[in-house]
């Protein structure tokens, strides 16, 4: 990992810290990734006490329906939030129709673990994949 994405994830992890509200955003037609990476991420800072907003323009898909949380998963936000966090986005156009409530919050958070793609987020981190198709997952303190 480099040093200044190495950063921009202590920055995102102090943000998170600080906010009471957040969104995480999955990208338009979710897979796996991304609404794992968002169900994990918004079910742990549930755990923290902070109100979690979890937000996708489609629908969860029926095969990712048991995943603890996929009934959480709302297709549109009109609350403002302190933090947006997007998942698995590689540009802002996957937010879909979620844009313009991700860009409300009073700061953004992109988290990805492709090597490509836009940055859109004010904070940016990217977990670098390893060991073939398992990704590893940061540990959030
Ligand atoms: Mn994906």
């Amino acid at each position: 990992m480099k040093k200044h994405l190495k950063l921009g994830f202590h920055d995102a992890l102090r943000v998170l810290n600080s906010a009471k509200k957040v969104m995480v955003v999955s990208h338009v037609n979710p897979d796996g990734d991304t609404l794992g990476c968002m169900l994990a991420l918004g079910l742990a800072l549930m755990q923290k006490g902070k109100k979690v907003l979890l937000a996708c323009q489609d629908n969860v898909p029926t095969r990712f329906q048991y995943l603890p949380g996929s009934e959480l998963v709302q297709t549109e936000c009109r609350e403002k939030v302190d933090v947006a966090v997007a998942v698995d986005c590689g540009g802002e156009k996957q937010l879909g129709r979620l844009r313009a409530a991700f860009f409300k919050a009073r700061s953004t958070v992109q988290i990805d673990h492709h090597d490509f793609g836009d940055a859109f987020g004010r904070y940016r981190c990217w977990i670098r994949s390893v060991g073939g198709r398992r990704d590893r997952v940061p540990s959030y303190p």
